[in-house]
């Protein structure tokens, strides 16, 4: 299966499960166009304008998250199993970590392989603020963030994952 199709699929299973009220109300022509879509007859900005007519019609309804209150503390970051599989969504949980200065961040490797937690600037280049040993299954690794801003880290035995940890 390619991607587009996967993702037609998905997007069939949102309409029609997750708003079934309104499914009724999607128009044929941006059901049209996204059969068009994975057929490759129309370009991926064409069928994103389709689906953005749903969402400004509210056929989708898009609900906004309310701001997360920052931990604080004492936080974690699990490394969840699957996490190294470049195609898992397995990544950070949460993703992007968010906390208040003087909070503890503690990543717990809840996978079955090695993981590092390495600090790196928003380019990749590594910087050296915080570098973990290879964590096993079950080992942790704490720092403690006593300034705000935008954190970024990744794996070096995996280093195409990578998360934040933001600090208010
Ligand atoms: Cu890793």
């Amino acid at each position: 299966m390619n991607n587009k199709i996967a993702f037609f699929s998905i997007f069939v299973v949102f309409l029609f499960a997750a708003n079934l009220a309104h499914a009724e109300s999607v128009p044929d022509w941006v059901k049209n166009t996204a059969k068009f879509w994975t057929e490759g007859k129309i370009t991926d900005t064409e069928f994103l304008n389709a689906i953005k007519f749903l969402i400004e019609k509210n056929i989708i309804q898009v609900e906004a998250k309310p701001a997360a209150k920052p931990a604080s503390g004492v936080a974690n970051v699990v490394i969840p199993n699957g996490n190294a599989e470049v195609g898992n969504a397995g990544f950070y949980i949460p993703l992007n970590l968010q906390v208040t200065s003087g909070t503890t961040v503690v990543w717990i490797n809840d996978d079955n392989i090695h993981h590092t937690v390495q600090s790196q600037d928003e380019k990749g280049n590594v910087v050296s603020l915080f570098n973990s040993k290879a964590l096993k299954t079950g080992e942790r690794f704490a720092y403690k963030f006593t300034e705000s801003g935008v954190y970024h880290y990744f794996c070096t035995i995996h280093p195409w994952r990578v998360g934040l940890v933001t600090v208010y």
